[in-house]
């Protein structure tokens, strides 16, 4: 028997509950059981419905780990985990004078959709003077968070920022990486023996490979060879690159973070330039003209990357495109590349369904991920393609409610994939039942 909406609801409730670690939760049981940065965002943004304090001391923790330069690392780590790897130990962040070292971290970074969930937390609080304390106390990391993103990885002064990792990226090994990772030639020596854990937790097909691994870790290791210092990485790396997603959630964040400073009353201008800026540098030099989506720039080949991922079409969350650009994103997403309005495929696959390397259940090479889904999702309500929103919040609903809180799920069949439980799943599906007409 189908859950109602409101069984649904508790459902998802529960997975944040049963992955609450005392001051933050982790994105699932065991594949992921530390505090993820993007993760917390989302969680937050679901949160922000039933539970004020809870989204409060999700982000707080977050930022407490946050680096004296600005750097909000990726993962903050959880000394009660069980096993994970790469741990603390793997990232030597002692190499950097900024890092924290209570609580440990990593020395990357993740997209900055923070500003976005703290306004979002704003606007549902029961609570408003809290919520406004709440910003007051927030409002400087966010703003030194930027700061550093712009002052470190944006060194033209072009309005987007790059990326050093895949895995800063949030879509790990997505085919947007292949061409720059197989740049990258690995001397024995260079790569310290690791044995991984996730693979013993899910199925291994739904995982990353082991060749992509080994280039995630050598990348860490050089990452730790510069010390963690922007200048140096800049100046001699094999892997830079800007991302559409990332700055299109910089640029939301940006839009955010100035309606932020209004509440609180401090100056928003800085924020609103930056927005503009990156939006106009985004479609400047991210536009695909030819095949009418947005694509990502590789600093180190000085090229773009010609490779379609629905990650494209999440400039329309942050009112990137003009009105053309928008009808021709949506006339891509509305194909059987990726997900034609009312027909039995799931929308969307994060990876064009009839390129090359596709898969419906590998990771970042084709499944549904709910956090992209979201943004496309209200991306569509901005430029008011009501008819194709509309359709895509009921089939989102309809593939958790028959498939479960995967972490991601096939566009083919719906069948879930990688971890249950999952922590984003069910706060963004929560954000969606909560709030039906917006
Ligand atoms: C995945 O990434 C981590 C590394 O950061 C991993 O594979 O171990 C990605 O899907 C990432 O976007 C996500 O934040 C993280 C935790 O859910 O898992």
């Amino acid at each position: 028997m189908n859950a109602s909406d409101a069984e649904l609801m508790e459902q998802a409730r529960a997975v944040l509950a049963a992955n609450w670690i005392g001051a933050s939760t982790k994105p699932s049981p065991r594949l992921y059981p530390h505090q993820w940065s993007w993760d917390s965002a989302f969680i937050a943004i679901g949160y922000a419905h039933y539970d004020q304090p809870r989204a409060e001391q999700e982000l707080r923790s977050l930022f407490a780990a946050q680096w004296s330069n600005g750097l909000l690392p990726h993962i903050v780590f959880n000394p009660a985990a069980s096993a994970y790897f790469p741990g603390p130990e793997a990232w030597q962040t002692s190499v950097s004078n900024h890092a924290s070292q209570q609580p440990r971290t990593t020395g990357i970074v993740q997209p900055p959709v923070h500003a976005t969930a703290a306004l979002h937390m704003f606007r549902y609080a029961p609570d408003q003077e809290r919520a406004r304390a709440f910003l007051i106390d927030l409002f400087p990391h966010l703003r030194d968070w930027h700061a550093y993103l712009y002052r470190e990885r944006d060194p033209h002064k072009e309005g987007l920022v790059y990326i050093e990792h895949p895995w800063e990226s949030g879509q790990d090994n997505s085919p947007l990486w292949d061409a720059a990772l197989e740049r990258i030639t690995i001397a024995d020596e260079q790569l310290p023996p690791y044995q991984r854990v996730d693979t013993t937790i899910v199925d291994a097909n739904d995982r990353p490979t082991k060749t992509e691994y080994d280039r995630y870790m050598f990348l860490v290791q050089q990452l730790i060879d510069r010390g963690y210092d922007d200048s140096r990485i800049r100046a001699d790396y094999p892997f830079l690159i800007q991302d559409v997603l990332f700055n299109t959630l910089l640029c939301q964040a940006n839009r955010d973070l100035a309606e932020i400073a209004r509440i609180v009353g401090e100056p928003a201008e800085s924020f609103e330039r930056w927005a503009e800026q990156t939006a106009g540098a985004i479609n400047a030099k991210l536009w695909d003209e030819q095949h009418g989506t947005y694509i990502n720039f590789d600093l180190v080949a000085n090229a773009p990357i010609d490779v379609h991922v629905a990650a494209g079409f999440t400039p329309l969350f942050a009112g990137i495109p003009d009105q053309d650009r928008a009808e021709r994103l949506y006339s891509y997403l509305n194909s059987p590349a990726f997900c034609p309005l009312g027909g039995a495929i799931y929308p969307v696959a994060c990876y064009d369904r009839q390129a090359p390397g596709y898969s419906p259940s590998r990771y970042w090479r084709g499944p549904v991920w709910i956090n992209v889904d979201w943004l496309i999702y209200h991306g569509l309500r901005r430029y008011g393609f009501s008819e194709y929103a509309g359709w895509m919040r009921q089939r989102i609903v309809e593939l958790v409610r028959l498939h479960g809180f995967f972490e991601h799920f096939s566009p083919e069949t719906g069948e879930g994939h990688g971890t249950g439980d999952f922590s984003w799943t069910a706060a963004l599906l929560l954000d969606l039942l909560y709030r039906p007409d917006n």
